[in-house]
């Protein structure tokens, strides 16, 4: 089992906040930063928490990464946002953007946030999870490095290309999901690996194209799409909505850029609102209420909705003012800042 440590609410921001600066971000950047990989560690998101600040790191010593530059927002009369990150990461231009993106999906009923020229390495449910705070439906995608296989193939030409949605629920957390479309997200079998756990069946191919439950070797391999074909077509489209269709690059195009050099994979990501209040047909709260008997039908069998455990462990966290995080993290994440 893995042993694991008790931090306190305030240290996780401190310390990402040090780590970052350290490493070269400015005070915006770091502070953007800090913020994303505090909500993931207050939710339990492993994979996306702290864990994450190595990516940071690796990124700016890639040595193409501007730490520094403000994001750029292109001023617009329809319902597209753009915004330029720049070089940067992705965190300041997204924030930047959010609130005229919530403008025009309110004047328009539906808006899009193209933010182009982006480092990305976090999760995605707390950018839609502001869209429904805002009453609105949320959608959002990225792609990433090309390390997964089509279904079918074997070798990387798709990312772990990541979907979120969020649905506003009046007085109770919003459904949320967010997933990878790879079987696992590149990061969880990277915990794998720290934690020195074998792969369950099914999540990647070795550099031969042989089933492996190494997790050095899924890395070196391929990784494989959940849902077989169905995931292979999902992130299919994440590569178009998120590539093409705005200008940015492909997961394949990502890698390339890095040339073998690592960090965070540098591309866009697309994010998509609808407003009830225009789609509805002025029915918002009895169509609400239909959503709801829909959520009630799901739970009264006794299965979950998705982001349910996050909000229980974000409940259990914030009474008890500490996170977990593993006894190794933690000793590596200090090594960082000697
Ligand atoms: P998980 O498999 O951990 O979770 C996927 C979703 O399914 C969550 O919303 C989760 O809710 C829900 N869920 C899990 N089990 C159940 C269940 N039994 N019943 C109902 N719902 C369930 O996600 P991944 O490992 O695929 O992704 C983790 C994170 O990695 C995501 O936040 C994603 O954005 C990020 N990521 C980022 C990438 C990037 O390029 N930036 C690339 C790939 C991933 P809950 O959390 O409550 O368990
Ligand atoms: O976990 O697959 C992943 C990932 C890629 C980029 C950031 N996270």
């Amino acid at each position: 089992m893995t042993s694991m440590v008790q931090l306190a609410l305030e240290e996780v921001r401190t310390l990402a906040d040090r780590v970052l600066t350290g490493a070269g971000y400015s005070g915006d950047h770091a502070r953007a930063i800090s913020e994303m990989l505090y909500a993931c560690q207050l939710d339990d998101c492993q994979s996306h928490g702290l864990f994450r600040l190595f990516m940071c790191r690796e990124t700016m010593q890639a040595g193409k990464i501007d730490g520094h530059v403000l994001p750029e927002l292109q001023p617009s009369q329809n319902a597209v946002v753009r915004v330029d990150a720049k070089g940067a990461m992705s965190l300041l231009a997204v924030e930047t953007a959010m609130p005229v993106l919530i403008e025009k999906a309110r004047r328009f009923g539906m808006a899009a946030m193209a933010v182009n020229n982006c480092y990305h390495f976090s999760a995605l449910w707390p950018e839609v999870e502001q869209l429904s705070a805002a009453g609105l439906a949320g959608l959002s995608m990225v792609p990433s490095h090309a390390w997964v296989a089509p279904a079918g193939g074997t070798r990387g030409t798709l990312g772990t290309n990541p979907l979120a949605f969020s649905w506003p629920r009046r007085g109770k957390s919003p459904f949320t999901f967010d997933f990878a479309t790879s079987a696992f997200a590149r990061g969880e079998i990277e915990l794998y690996l720290r934690a020195g756990k074998p792969l369950p069946d099914g999540v990647a191919v070795d550099a031969d194209g042989k089933p492996t439950n190494d997790p050095q070797e899924a890395l070196s391999g391929a990784m494989l799409t959940f849902g077989g074909y169905k995931g292979s077509a999902l992130s299919i489209m994440i590569e178009l909505l998120a590539g093409p269709l705005i200008d940015d690059l492909t997961s394949k195009e990502s890698l390339r850029f890095a040339d073998g050099k690592g960090g965070a994979p540098y591309h866009g990501q697309i994010l998509l609102a609808f407003d009830p209040a225009h789609l509805s047909c002025g029915r918002v709260e009895a169509n609400d209420s239909r959503a709801e008997r829909l959520f009630a039908d799901i739970l009264d069998q006794g299965a979950r909705l998705p982001s349910q455990r996050r909000f229980e462990a974000r409940k259990r966290n914030l009474a008890r003012g500490y996170v977990e995080i593993p006894a190794t993290l933690h000793r590596d994440l200090h090594a960082l800042q000697d």
